[in-house]
């Protein structure tokens, strides 16, 4: 599909599913966003645009930390408020039920994986480029909103693209934002508005907040409001733990570099904080040609997550799930071609570790859960 054929198809999707609840007044709708600076910013275009078309009741919370939109605390917490309408936004996609009997529609841009019975899903996955959540988000709101407002919240779309893609993403929307923001706030906001979620306690609520009031990227860049305090410290304790991790001396496996086409390296690390998407991102730098692995022992008691970034022309997602580990959930062996990861039980790891080619210095010494 075309950007142009998909941007069409987005918003007439999205329409048609708004027109099937009973009325703008009276439903009761609940937003579910992931806790990064796309998800963030498809809920707060969502949340602002449904406000700004006359939906009095609408509600939203970020996902909280390693938790999916299918997690059993999730599930209850979206049970007991009770929406008459749910929308999930950046969180992937699963035939397994949400919310039985709710009308739902996931928006998304990750390789999906079904769609739960009931509900619908808008992807931006196999479009080229794939559009960030925020931006399919922004695409639908042109048949809920005035396109004078849309526009006053394109920047909002703009903090997505910038985050999940970079700055060279070549989107028109991209484009423009920067004629009418300056980039330099914007990508000093999305470096604020994704530290929350990478913290020890990975609470993205003010971050959201942030989003949901500020009327330009400036307001969050220059911290003039007033969650800004807890952004910065937020940024200050993840650039300590990122500085400790990156210091971590790579390892290497060449066991899979005739069958893959490339070599696995690993950055061990043991720290609260999501930091190891971030150090593996540095270090694909260095191995332009390997798949990179942060791998952090200390983000979840029970689990190890990593992080795992590789080269044009190596489907990582192919190879995780070929290895996948005993006891990987459903998590695990998602996200986007070059980009996947999952958390694997620490009882599992040490096989893991072993079958991708990597020696002692990558095992655990106490791999049982209950030491
Ligand atoms: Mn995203």
């Amino acid at each position: 599909m075309t950007t142009l054929a998909l941007e069409a198809e987005a918003a007439r999707r999205f329409q048609a599913f708004l027109a099937s609840l009973p009325s703008a007044s009276a439903t009761r709708i609940h937003v579910l966003c992931d806790s990064d600076c796309d998800g963030l910013p498809a809920g707060a275009l969502l949340v602002r645009a449904l406000g700004l078309a006359g939906y009095p009741h609408v509600t939203i919370e970020p996902k909280r930390k390693g938790e999916s939109a299918w997690s059993p605390e999730v599930i209850e917490r979206l049970k007991a408020r009770n929406p008459e309408a749910l929308f999930v936004l950046d969180l992937g996609s699963r035939a397994d039920a949400l919310l039985p009997g709710v009308p739902t529609l996931l928006i998304d841009h990750h390789l999906p994986g079904g769609t739960p019975p009931g509900s619908e899903l808008i992807t931006g996955y196999g479009t080229e480029p794939t559009p960030t959540t925020g931006l399919l988000v922004y695409w639908c709101l042109r048949v809920l909103i005035a396109e004078e407002q849309r526009k006053a919240l394109l920047w909002l779309a703009a903090l997505s693209i910038l985050s999940d893609l970079g700055d060279k993403a070549p989107f028109a929307e991209l484009a423009e934002a920067r004629t009418l923001w300056p980039t330099g706030p914007m990508r000093d906001a999305v470096s604020l508005l994704n530290a929350p979620r990478r913290t020890a306690n990975a609470d993205a609520t003010e971050a959201l907040q942030t989003l949901l009031i500020a009327v330009n990227p400036k307001q969050i860049s220059k911290g003039e409001l007033p969650q800004s305090t807890a952004l910065l410290a937020a940024k200050e304790e993840v650039a300590v733990a990122l500085a400790a991790a990156k210091k971590a001396a790579p390892k290497f496996s060449r066991k899979y570099r005739e069958t893959l086409g490339a070599d696995l390296v690993a950055l061990r690390m043991d720290t609260p904080c999501q930091v190891h998407p971030l150090v593996a991102q540095t270090w694909r730098g260095r191995f332009r040609d390997s798949i990179v692995m942060g791998v952090n022992f200390g983000f979840r008691p029970g689990y190890v997550h990593f992080s795992a970034r590789g080269p044009k022309g190596v489907n990582v997602i192919q190879f995780l799930r070929a290895h996948a580990p005993a006891g990987a959930d459903q998590g695990y062996g998602n996200g986007h071609d070059q980009a996947s990861g999952g958390a694997v039980p620490v009882a599992s790891w040490n096989a893991f570790a072993e079958d991708l080619g990597f020696g002692p210095e990558l095992q655990l010494a106490s791999p049982d859960p209950a030491a």
